[in-house]
Protein backbone atom coordinates (compact mmCIF):
# COMPACT_ATOMS: atom_id res chain seq x y z
CA UNK A 1 0.00 0.00 0.00
CA UNK A 2 2.81 2.48 1.06
CA UNK A 3 4.64 1.72 -2.33
CA UNK A 4 1.28 2.90 -4.13
CA UNK A 5 1.15 5.87 -2.13
CA UNK A 6 4.68 6.53 -2.99
CA UNK A 7 3.86 6.39 -6.70
CA UNK A 8 0.86 8.18 -6.51
CA UNK A 9 2.94 11.12 -4.69
CA UNK A 10 5.47 10.97 -7.29
CA UNK A 11 3.53 11.04 -10.56
CA UNK A 12 1.53 13.87 -8.94
CA UNK A 13 4.92 15.60 -8.34
CA UNK A 14 6.54 14.79 -11.86
CA UNK A 15 3.04 15.92 -13.47
CA UNK A 16 3.43 19.41 -11.67
CA UNK A 17 6.41 19.61 -12.48
CA UNK A 18 6.13 19.38 -16.11
CA UNK A 19 2.48 21.89 -16.29
CA UNK A 20 3.28 24.91 -18.28
CA UNK A 21 -0.05 26.56 -17.63
CA UNK A 22 -2.51 27.56 -15.66
CA UNK A 23 -4.94 25.43 -17.22
CA UNK A 24 -2.93 22.21 -17.01
CA UNK A 25 -2.38 22.90 -13.17
CA UNK A 26 -6.36 22.58 -12.73
CA UNK A 27 -6.49 19.47 -14.49
CA UNK A 28 -3.60 18.34 -12.19
CA UNK A 29 -5.00 19.31 -9.35
CA UNK A 30 -8.85 17.85 -10.75
CA UNK A 31 -7.03 14.50 -11.24
CA UNK A 32 -5.66 14.01 -7.82
CA UNK A 33 -7.43 16.37 -5.17
CA UNK A 34 -10.87 16.66 -5.97
CA UNK A 35 -13.17 14.48 -4.88
CA UNK A 36 -13.35 11.90 -7.30
CA UNK A 37 -9.09 12.49 -7.87
CA UNK A 38 -6.82 9.66 -6.87
CA UNK A 39 -5.78 10.76 -3.46
CA UNK A 40 -9.54 11.09 -2.21
CA UNK A 41 -10.16 7.64 -3.30
CA UNK A 42 -6.93 5.94 -1.61
CA UNK A 43 -8.73 8.11 1.86
CA UNK A 44 -11.67 6.12 0.39
CA UNK A 45 -9.72 2.90 1.00
CA UNK A 46 -9.16 3.75 4.72
CA UNK A 47 -12.50 2.01 5.20
CA UNK A 48 -11.39 -1.21 3.88
CA UNK A 49 -8.92 -1.48 6.16
CA UNK A 50 -8.02 -3.60 9.35
CA UNK A 51 -8.77 -1.27 12.22
CA UNK A 52 -4.89 -1.38 13.52
CA UNK A 53 -3.57 -0.10 10.02
CA UNK A 54 -5.99 2.43 9.66
CA UNK A 55 -4.31 5.39 11.88
CA UNK A 56 -0.63 4.67 9.70
CA UNK A 57 -2.08 4.32 6.37
CA UNK A 58 -4.17 7.68 7.21
CA UNK A 59 -1.22 9.02 8.53
CA UNK A 60 0.59 8.75 4.79
CA UNK A 61 -2.14 9.04 2.75
CA UNK A 62 -2.50 12.79 4.96
CA UNK A 63 1.17 13.38 4.37
CA UNK A 64 0.93 12.70 0.56
CA UNK A 65 -1.97 14.69 0.04
CA UNK A 66 -0.37 17.96 1.98
CA UNK A 67 2.79 17.43 -0.21
CA UNK A 68 1.07 17.48 -3.39
CA UNK A 69 -1.07 20.30 -2.32
CA UNK A 70 1.79 22.67 -1.32
CA UNK A 71 3.44 21.21 -4.78
CA UNK A 72 0.46 22.43 -6.05
CA UNK A 73 0.52 25.74 -4.06
CA UNK A 74 3.97 26.72 -4.98
CA UNK A 75 3.22 25.97 -9.05
CA UNK A 76 0.29 28.23 -8.77
CA UNK A 77 2.11 31.12 -7.97
CA UNK A 78 5.28 30.45 -10.04
CA UNK A 79 2.32 30.18 -12.81
CA UNK A 80 0.18 33.15 -11.65
CA UNK A 81 3.86 35.56 -11.34
CA UNK A 82 4.89 34.39 -14.91
CA UNK A 83 1.37 34.96 -16.25
CA UNK A 84 1.18 38.94 -14.55
CA UNK A 85 5.01 40.00 -15.82
CA UNK A 86 3.86 38.65 -19.24
CA UNK A 87 0.54 41.32 -19.05
CA UNK A 88 2.77 43.73 -17.86
CA UNK A 89 4.74 43.77 -20.12
CA UNK A 90 2.11 43.43 -22.98
CA UNK A 91 0.19 46.26 -21.60
CA UNK A 92 2.99 48.60 -21.03
CA UNK A 93 2.66 51.75 -20.15
CA UNK A 94 4.82 54.78 -21.47
CA UNK A 95 4.56 57.17 -18.29
CA UNK A 96 6.21 59.66 -20.82
CA UNK A 97 4.27 60.18 -23.44
CA UNK A 98 2.64 63.60 -22.88
CA UNK A 99 -0.84 63.60 -22.19
CA UNK A 100 -4.10 64.66 -24.13
CA UNK A 101 -4.71 68.31 -24.49
CA UNK A 102 -7.91 69.20 -23.20
CA UNK A 103 -8.39 72.70 -25.13
CA UNK A 104 -10.90 75.28 -23.02
CA UNK A 105 -13.32 77.06 -25.34
CA UNK A 106 -15.39 79.60 -24.85
CA UNK A 107 -18.83 81.12 -25.14
CA UNK A 108 -18.79 83.31 -28.78
CA UNK A 109 -18.30 86.81 -29.08
CA UNK A 110 -21.78 87.62 -29.77
CA UNK A 111 -23.40 85.47 -27.18
CA UNK A 112 -20.92 87.52 -25.06
CA UNK A 113 -22.33 90.34 -26.35
CA UNK A 114 -25.91 89.33 -25.68
CA UNK A 115 -25.29 88.23 -21.88
CA UNK A 116 -23.63 91.32 -21.02
CA UNK A 117 -26.49 93.52 -22.40
CA UNK A 118 -29.40 90.44 -20.55
CA UNK A 119 -27.31 91.03 -17.18
CA UNK A 120 -27.40 94.87 -17.55
CA UNK A 121 -31.41 95.03 -18.06
CA UNK A 122 -32.57 91.84 -16.09
CA UNK A 123 -30.55 94.03 -13.24
CA UNK A 124 -32.86 97.05 -14.01
CA UNK A 125 -36.04 94.81 -13.84
CA UNK A 126 -36.53 93.78 -17.44
CA UNK A 127 -37.49 90.19 -18.27
CA UNK A 128 -36.19 88.06 -20.91
CA UNK A 129 -38.65 87.15 -24.03
CA UNK A 130 -38.32 84.87 -26.69
CA UNK A 131 -39.93 83.90 -30.18
CA UNK A 132 -39.99 82.13 -33.12
CA UNK A 133 -37.14 82.83 -36.03
CA UNK A 134 -40.01 81.22 -38.09
CA UNK A 135 -42.45 83.54 -37.62
CA UNK A 136 -45.86 84.88 -39.10
CA UNK A 137 -46.35 87.41 -41.22
CA UNK A 138 -48.72 88.70 -38.67
CA UNK A 139 -46.29 89.43 -36.34
CA UNK A 140 -44.06 90.53 -38.23
CA UNK A 141 -45.57 92.92 -39.95
CA UNK A 142 -49.38 93.24 -39.43
CA UNK A 143 -48.80 93.71 -35.61
CA UNK A 144 -46.21 95.92 -35.95
CA UNK A 145 -48.70 98.45 -37.98
CA UNK A 146 -47.52 97.33 -41.51
CA UNK A 147 -50.44 96.24 -43.46
CA UNK A 148 -50.09 93.73 -46.78
CA UNK A 149 -49.18 96.40 -49.16
CA UNK A 150 -46.81 99.04 -46.92
CA UNK A 151 -44.20 100.25 -49.00
CA UNK A 152 -42.35 99.96 -45.27
CA UNK A 153 -42.03 96.23 -45.57
CA UNK A 154 -39.77 96.26 -49.06
CA UNK A 155 -37.02 97.83 -46.33
CA UNK A 156 -36.93 94.33 -44.50
CA UNK A 157 -37.42 92.04 -47.45
CA UNK A 158 -37.09 88.15 -46.15
CA UNK A 159 -37.61 84.74 -47.26
CA UNK A 160 -40.98 83.87 -47.44
CA UNK A 161 -41.77 79.80 -46.76
CA UNK A 162 -45.59 80.15 -47.86
CA UNK A 163 -47.93 82.96 -48.35
CA UNK A 164 -47.53 83.40 -43.97
CA UNK A 165 -44.94 82.54 -42.88
CA UNK A 166 -41.67 83.85 -42.78
CA UNK A 167 -37.81 83.98 -41.45
CA UNK A 168 -38.54 87.12 -38.92
CA UNK A 169 -36.84 90.27 -40.37
CA UNK A 170 -36.11 92.11 -36.44
CA UNK A 171 -36.95 90.97 -33.15
CA UNK A 172 -40.04 93.20 -33.10
CA UNK A 173 -42.72 90.60 -33.59
CA UNK A 174 -42.01 89.53 -30.15
CA UNK A 175 -43.11 92.94 -29.23
CA UNK A 176 -46.62 91.85 -30.03
CA UNK A 177 -46.06 88.38 -28.81
CA UNK A 178 -45.31 89.51 -25.19
CA UNK A 179 -48.30 92.62 -25.17
CA UNK A 180 -50.85 90.18 -26.10
CA UNK A 181 -49.64 87.70 -23.44
CA UNK A 182 -49.17 90.15 -20.82
CA UNK A 183 -53.46 91.02 -21.86
CA UNK A 184 -52.87 94.97 -20.98
CA UNK A 185 -50.30 95.04 -17.69
CA UNK A 186 -47.19 97.23 -17.65
CA UNK A 187 -44.23 95.08 -18.82
CA UNK A 188 -40.07 95.58 -19.58
CA UNK A 189 -39.13 93.22 -21.35
CA UNK A 190 -35.67 92.34 -23.55
CA UNK A 191 -35.63 90.07 -26.71
CA UNK A 192 -32.59 88.53 -27.83
CA UNK A 193 -32.94 86.24 -31.09
CA UNK A 194 -31.45 85.93 -34.57
CA UNK A 195 -33.22 87.21 -37.77
CA UNK A 196 -32.93 87.36 -41.61
CA UNK A 197 -33.18 90.13 -44.30
CA UNK A 198 -32.34 89.51 -48.23
CA UNK A 199 -29.50 92.28 -47.79
CA UNK A 200 -26.40 91.95 -49.48
CA UNK A 201 -23.44 91.13 -47.17
CA UNK A 202 -21.16 93.91 -46.73
CA UNK A 203 -18.39 94.24 -43.94
CA UNK A 204 -21.44 96.05 -41.59
CA UNK A 205 -24.30 94.23 -43.00
CA UNK A 206 -25.27 90.53 -43.23
CA UNK A 207 -28.32 88.37 -44.71
CA UNK A 208 -28.70 86.75 -41.13
CA UNK A 209 -27.74 88.38 -38.22
CA UNK A 210 -28.67 88.89 -34.53
CA UNK A 211 -30.66 91.84 -32.35
CA UNK A 212 -31.82 92.32 -29.39
CA UNK A 213 -35.45 93.90 -28.47
CA UNK A 214 -36.16 96.46 -25.85
CA UNK A 215 -39.52 97.74 -24.63
CA UNK A 216 -41.77 98.75 -22.38
CA UNK A 217 -44.73 100.10 -21.68
CA UNK A 218 -46.72 101.49 -18.21
CA UNK A 219 -48.50 104.53 -17.69
CA UNK A 220 -46.67 108.37 -18.25
CA UNK A 221 -43.66 106.54 -20.22
CA UNK A 222 -41.77 109.62 -22.57
CA UNK A 223 -38.80 109.78 -24.99
CA UNK A 224 -36.61 110.70 -22.12
CA UNK A 225 -37.35 107.20 -20.53
CA UNK A 226 -35.90 105.71 -24.14
CA UNK A 227 -33.13 108.11 -23.84
CA UNK A 228 -31.88 107.27 -20.46
CA UNK A 229 -32.63 103.69 -21.42
CA UNK A 230 -30.50 104.08 -24.36
CA UNK A 231 -27.06 106.27 -22.09
CA UNK A 232 -27.00 103.51 -19.73
CA UNK A 233 -27.11 100.93 -22.18
CA UNK A 234 -24.17 102.32 -24.56
CA UNK A 235 -22.30 103.64 -21.25
CA UNK A 236 -22.20 100.54 -20.10
CA UNK A 237 -21.04 99.18 -23.76
CA UNK A 238 -18.63 101.45 -24.46
CA UNK A 239 -17.87 103.65 -21.23
CA UNK A 240 -18.71 107.29 -20.67
CA UNK A 241 -16.11 108.86 -23.05
CA UNK A 242 -18.82 107.44 -25.51
CA UNK A 243 -21.03 109.79 -27.99
CA UNK A 244 -24.27 108.95 -29.52
CA UNK A 245 -25.97 110.28 -32.18
CA UNK A 246 -29.43 110.46 -32.53
CA UNK A 247 -31.29 110.91 -35.81
CA UNK A 248 -34.92 111.45 -36.55
CA UNK A 249 -36.11 108.41 -38.19
CA UNK A 250 -39.15 106.73 -39.35
CA UNK A 251 -40.49 103.26 -38.46
CA UNK A 252 -44.13 102.27 -38.33
CA UNK A 253 -44.18 100.85 -35.64
CA UNK A 254 -42.97 103.74 -33.20
CA UNK A 255 -43.74 107.86 -33.44
CA UNK A 256 -41.41 109.71 -33.26
CA UNK A 257 -38.75 107.41 -34.06
CA UNK A 258 -34.99 107.73 -34.04
CA UNK A 259 -31.70 105.80 -35.09
CA UNK A 260 -28.68 105.62 -33.21
CA UNK A 261 -25.12 106.17 -33.92
CA UNK A 262 -22.40 105.42 -31.71
CA UNK A 263 -18.66 107.11 -32.54
CA UNK A 264 -15.62 105.12 -33.35
CA UNK A 265 -12.15 105.62 -34.31
CA UNK A 266 -11.37 104.00 -37.70
CA UNK A 267 -8.33 102.94 -39.44
CA UNK A 268 -6.75 105.98 -40.24
CA UNK A 269 -7.94 107.64 -37.29
CA UNK A 270 -10.83 109.69 -37.38
CA UNK A 271 -13.53 110.12 -36.17
CA UNK A 272 -16.82 108.07 -38.00
CA UNK A 273 -19.88 106.77 -37.03
CA UNK A 274 -21.95 103.36 -36.93
CA UNK A 275 -25.40 102.69 -36.59
CA UNK A 276 -26.44 100.57 -33.81
CA UNK A 277 -30.07 100.21 -33.22
CA UNK A 278 -33.70 102.03 -34.08
CA UNK A 279 -36.06 103.39 -31.35
CA UNK A 280 -38.80 105.58 -30.61
CA UNK A 281 -42.37 105.54 -28.55
CA UNK A 282 -44.25 102.74 -29.35
CA UNK A 283 -47.04 103.77 -32.16
CA UNK A 284 -50.82 103.75 -31.23
CA UNK A 285 -51.86 101.05 -33.02
CA UNK A 286 -49.43 98.90 -32.30
CA UNK A 287 -50.62 99.58 -28.89
CA UNK A 288 -53.91 99.16 -29.40
CA UNK A 289 -53.61 95.75 -31.23
CA UNK A 290 -51.59 94.56 -28.61
CA UNK A 291 -54.69 95.10 -25.91
CA UNK A 292 -53.25 98.64 -24.54
CA UNK A 293 -55.49 102.14 -23.95
CA UNK A 294 -53.21 104.40 -25.92
CA UNK A 295 -55.15 107.28 -24.08
CA UNK A 296 -53.52 105.51 -20.40
CA UNK A 297 -50.23 103.63 -21.53
CA UNK A 298 -47.74 105.02 -23.70
CA UNK A 299 -44.16 102.67 -24.13
CA UNK A 300 -40.69 103.10 -25.90
CA UNK A 301 -39.31 100.10 -27.73
CA UNK A 302 -35.67 100.01 -29.43
CA UNK A 303 -33.87 96.94 -31.55
CA UNK A 304 -30.02 96.96 -31.54
CA UNK A 305 -28.09 95.35 -33.66
CA UNK A 306 -25.89 92.45 -31.68
CA UNK A 307 -23.16 92.48 -34.04
CA UNK A 308 -22.74 96.51 -34.44
CA UNK A 309 -22.09 96.24 -30.98
CA UNK A 310 -19.52 93.61 -31.24
CA UNK A 311 -18.16 95.11 -34.40
CA UNK A 312 -17.28 98.75 -32.08
CA UNK A 313 -16.47 97.35 -28.68
CA UNK A 314 -14.30 95.08 -30.07
CA UNK A 315 -12.47 96.76 -32.73
CA UNK A 316 -13.74 94.34 -35.74
CA UNK A 317 -13.18 95.23 -39.30
CA UNK A 318 -15.71 92.64 -41.10
CA UNK A 319 -19.32 91.57 -39.53
CA UNK A 320 -18.15 88.33 -41.40
CA UNK A 321 -15.79 87.35 -38.84
CA UNK A 322 -18.77 86.32 -36.70
CA UNK A 323 -19.79 83.48 -38.98
CA UNK A 324 -16.80 82.26 -40.69
CA UNK A 325 -15.81 80.06 -37.87
CA UNK A 326 -11.94 81.02 -37.80
CA UNK A 327 -10.78 79.37 -34.65
CA UNK A 328 -8.16 82.07 -34.85
CA UNK A 329 -10.34 84.87 -35.06
CA UNK A 330 -12.61 82.92 -31.74
CA UNK A 331 -9.78 82.24 -29.91
CA UNK A 332 -9.08 86.53 -29.03
CA UNK A 333 -12.40 86.37 -27.41
CA UNK A 334 -11.62 83.51 -24.69
CA UNK A 335 -12.09 85.93 -21.32
CA UNK A 336 -12.93 88.62 -22.65
CA UNK A 337 -16.09 88.66 -20.79
CA UNK A 338 -16.61 86.67 -17.42
CA UNK A 339 -18.04 83.06 -18.95
C1 LIG B 1 -35.38 97.42 -37.02
O1 LIG B 1 -35.11 96.27 -37.28
C2 LIG B 1 -36.43 97.77 -36.05
N1 LIG B 1 -37.22 96.63 -35.74
C3 LIG B 1 -35.77 98.33 -34.78
C4 LIG B 1 -36.73 99.02 -33.89
C5 LIG B 1 -37.26 98.30 -32.84
C6 LIG B 1 -37.12 100.32 -34.11
C7 LIG B 1 -38.18 98.90 -31.97
C8 LIG B 1 -38.03 100.94 -33.28
C9 LIG B 1 -38.55 100.24 -32.21
P1 LIG B 1 -33.41 98.39 -38.43
O2 LIG B 1 -33.76 97.78 -39.70
O3 LIG B 1 -32.83 99.75 -38.50
O4 LIG B 1 -34.61 98.44 -37.43
O5 LIG B 1 -32.39 97.43 -37.69
C10 LIG B 1 -32.00 97.67 -36.36
C11 LIG B 1 -30.51 97.44 -36.20
O6 LIG B 1 -30.17 96.13 -36.67
C12 LIG B 1 -29.66 98.36 -37.02
O7 LIG B 1 -29.44 99.58 -36.34
C13 LIG B 1 -28.38 97.58 -37.14
O8 LIG B 1 -27.61 97.68 -35.97
C14 LIG B 1 -28.87 96.18 -37.24
N2 LIG B 1 -28.95 95.75 -38.64
C15 LIG B 1 -29.90 96.03 -39.55
N3 LIG B 1 -29.66 95.42 -40.71
C16 LIG B 1 -28.54 94.71 -40.54
C17 LIG B 1 -27.78 93.83 -41.37
N4 LIG B 1 -28.13 93.52 -42.59
N5 LIG B 1 -26.65 93.27 -40.84
C18 LIG B 1 -26.28 93.54 -39.57
N6 LIG B 1 -26.96 94.33 -38.74
C19 LIG B 1 -28.09 94.92 -39.21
Amino acid sequence: MNETLTKLKDAALSKLNQVETLNDLETVRVEYLSKKGHISLMMGKLRDLPNEERPAFGQIVNQVKQEVEQALYEKKQILEYAALLESLQKEHIDVTLPGYQFYQGSTHPLTQVIEDIEDLFMGMGYTVEEGPELENDHYNFEMMNLDKDHPARDMQDTFFVDEQMLLRTHTSPVQARTMLKMKGEPLKIICPGKVYRRDDDDPTHSHQFTQIEGLVIDKNITFAHLKDALLTMVRHLFGPERNIRLRPSYFPFTEPSVEVDVSYVKKDGSIGYIEILGAGLVHPNVLKMGGYDPEVYKGFAFGVGVERIAILKYNIDDIRHFYTNDIRFLNQFKGVNKI
